[in-house]
């Protein structure tokens, strides 16, 4: 038995979902964040990506959110997705992101910047330049071009591929080694610098391998899946967290291309982040909040003019088609969008990019409703996500109709 679509109206009674941008928990939307303080207080900007894809950014938002520092945030576009603003250009000709503005002075470079807040805000544990944290920076840059290394470049054998494979393997046995030194799941003992550091990358090579390489790296190396684990337990990196169907497309037009192995393990790991299910998957392992289907919903709504108008299919179909997958999230029935809205549907399912647009579970719960439904309606695939630039993802084109 399959339901009728709710209308609008009727699906933002579903919802009454809201955060707090300013004051609240660590959220991607946010334009200023003050956590008690006034505007007064302000000294830092912070210039990231639009859409929370690049790594650097993600590690100064952290360090920001943790120390709890008042600041706004100036989102900017990278090239693989858009033209750079000229406003930006004017302030940072290179363009390249991270920078910050603190007391009016621009600071580019991820780590200078971190030096640069430390010295006015202090350290969060550690400093950049303590001689602990040294030697645990240098290691990330050592697994960070091990990953490269793997990832990035084509083989023209299978010994090749299984050299990097090996030599990625020994570099976080030393990472798995220096976790397992202090009883703490931290690196250095309890959370700080450190952790901080490593956050960015270790998300993108968890996702990334287990996509293109079959290697589920949070799941086979114990101190790194406690790692995670007490991350996870982080309201700050929960706002920052992405997930494994966001970075695996979100890494190819910014690291110039991920190369597949084809191993049966890393077909099947590719099935599934693609095409679901994507509850279980080892990018996350906090349990799912109880409001995530009204998060998903708020978000879709808020929205829903973009969404609908970027979507390649015709405007009227894919408005009762979304209402379809949404009322099939909110009831957990079956309801039959119009012919032919398989494709319309699927070209969502492909494109919510987390933490950007919703949480984690939040984009699970709506993808696998916009999958269920689009499956009532046939098998087409939308047009397959771009690899060397995601200009379907311009803001530009979601920024014409108000939101
Ligand atoms: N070493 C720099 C690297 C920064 C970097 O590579 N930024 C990339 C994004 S992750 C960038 O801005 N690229 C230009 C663009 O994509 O628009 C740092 O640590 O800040």
């Amino acid at each position: 038995m399959t339901i009728a679509p709710l209308n609008w109206t009727e699906l933002e009674s579903l919802t009454d979902f809201h955060i707090d941008t300013v004051n609240g928990s660590t959220n991607s939307q946010a334009r200023l964040r003050l956590f008690g303080h006034t505007e007064a207080d302000v000294r830092v900007t912070l210039y990231r990506d639009n859409h929370a894809w690049c790594p650097y950014c993600q590690k100064i938002w952290l360090w920001l959110e943790e120390k709890q520092i008042p600041y706004r945030i100036e989102k900017v576009t990278m090239f693989c997705y858009g033209e750079k603003e000229r406003w930006y250009k004017q302030i940072v000709p290179s363009g390249m992101l991270p920078a910050i503005a603190l007391d009016g002075k621009i600071i580019t470079e991820s780590d200078d910047i971190l030096i640069a807040l430390e010295k006015v805000f202090g350290s969060l544990r550690h400093g950049m330049l303590d001689a602990q944290v040294i030697p645990v920076r240098r290691l990330e840059r050592i697994l960070f071009r091990a990953w490269c290394e793997w990832l990035c470049r084509p083989v023209s054998s299978a010994a090749q591929e299984q050299r990097h494979r090996q030599q990625f393997i020994e570099v976080m046995q030393q990472v798995e080694a220096v976790l397992g030194s202090t009883p703490s799941p931290y690196f250095l003992g309890d959370f700080g610098t450190a952790d901080v550091i490593f956050t960015p990358y270790v998300e993108r090579m968890n996702a990334s391998l287990y996509y293109y390489k079959g290697y589920s790296m949070r799941e086979v190396n114990p101190r790194m899946s406690a790692w995670f684990d007490a991350m996870e337990s982080r309201l700050t990196y929960r706002g920052t967290q992405s997930d494994f169907h966001t970075h695996a497309h979100d890494l190819p037009p910014q690291m110039g291309g991920c190369y597949e192995n084809g191993e049966p393990q890393m077909l099947i790991n590719k099935e599934r982040v693609d095409h679901g299910s994507w509850f279980g998957l080892p990018d996350v392992t906090y349990a799912e909040p109880n409001n995530s289907r009204q998060e998903a919903l708020h978000r879709v709504i808020k929205h829903r003019a973009n969404i609908i108008k970027v979507n390649p299919e015709d405007n009227k179909l894919f408005d009762e088609a979304l209402r379809c997958a949404l009322t099939n999230m909110m009831t957990g029935e079956d309801c039959a969008p119009p012919p032919h809205s398989d494709i319309a549907l699927r070209y969502l399912r492909d494109r919510i990019s987390v933490p950007r647009d919703m949480s984690i579970y939040a984009a699970k719960r709506l993808r696998e409703s916009l999958e269920k439904t689009a499956a009532l309606a046939g098998d087409r695939q939308s047009p397959p996500i771009l690899v060397r630039h995601r200009r379907d993802q311009d803001p530009t084109n979601f920024t014409s109709l108000p939101s």
